[in-house]
């Protein structure tokens, strides 16, 4: 996992530090950790005697570990049935993780209700519908053309009135850029009365999912974020800009196929697989 960080990197740990610290910055860069986490994991490894890897390992554990957020905590103190809305741009892995997360909650005791307010994308609802199938979940929808809050809202009511400990909305991955599509994200938050809005990036995005969760921020306002593909060439550099400029914790990363490839964040798993074989 990660190979294309530690490709980046490797020429970096075998060179003299003092040789070594533009090529580590730019190295950085080039593995998706953004500017602002770039320039810290730097100026820590400059300032120090020990060797770069161990440094840079403890730097990033740092950076990872600022903001958590433990989900299994926050399902278990919130009233019910707790709202939890998913956001992100087409592709980004909402549908499937919404899945994911259903099985997961499932496994744990709680019911869940599905709303598809993804009333735009062709084979969006029968999507999410195929999976609640499976999972043995209820899916609200209103089909086609209509209007996303309004599913929101009656899947929420649907879910109090079956007392169901969790209803997860499925959204239309849309441009951030497109402003009444992010008035359209906002109504489905306010209506839906949400506890957790949740990014869903694709971790090969690289920078693009900084850019991305920033975008959804600044508009809409995001709680925490889930990174899905993490298991294809993924750099992994997407998770620490994440963490150092958004400030927002990760959650769950997401993993080739099936429904148990939901992985709770945790920084020292990350930075151990990133470090693997190094
Ligand atoms: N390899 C891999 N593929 C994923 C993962 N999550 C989602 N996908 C794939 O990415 C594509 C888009 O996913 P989808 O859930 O439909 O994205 P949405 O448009 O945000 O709802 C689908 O082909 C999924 O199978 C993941 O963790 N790993
Ligand atoms: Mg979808």
């Amino acid at each position: 996992m990660f190979s294309a960080f530690k490709e980046k990197l490797k020429g970096v740990f075998s060179r003299p530090k003092e040789e070594s610290a533009e090529a580590l910055e730019i190295a950085l860069l080039e593995a998706d950790v953004g500017v602002e986490a770039a320039e810290r994991i730097k100026s820590v490894v400059v300032g120090q005697k020990r060797d770069t890897a161990t440094v840079m390992r403890e730097e990033i554990r740092r950076i990872l570990a600022e903001k958590t957020m433990d989900f299994d905590d926050f399902m278990e103190r919130h009233d019910k049935p707790v709202r939890l809305l998913f956001v992100g741009i087409n592709g980004s892995g909402k549908t499937t993780t919404i899945a994911r997360l259903g099985y997961r909650l499932k496994s744990m005791g709680y019911s869940c209700v599905f709303g598809s307010c993804d009333t735009f994308r062709a084979g969006a609802v029968e999507q999410l519908k195929l999976h609640g199938d499976r999972l043995g979940i209820e899916v609200v929808t209103h089909g086609y053309g209509s209007d996303p809050a309004s599913v929101a809202f009656d899947a929420v009511a649907h879910a109090k009135a079956k007392s169901a400990d969790a209803v997860l909305l499925d959204t239309a991955g849309r441009m951030q850029t497109n402003r009444n599509l992010m008035e359209e994200m906002k109504k489905i938050k306010r209506v839906s009365g949400a506890d957790l809005t949740i990014f869903v990036g694709d971790a090969l995005a690289g920078n693009d999912a900084l850019y991305e969760a920033r975008e959804f921020d600044a508009s809409i306002g995001i709680d925490c974020v889930i990174l899905t593909k993490i298991d294809s060439d993924a750099k992994g550099g997407s998770a620490i800009a994440i963490a150092q400029e958004l400030k927002k914790p990760i959650i769950f990363l997401g993993e080739g196929e099936g429904y148990d490839r939901l992985i709770k964040f945790d920084a020292d798993w990350f930075v151990d697989r990133l470090f693997e074989n190094v």
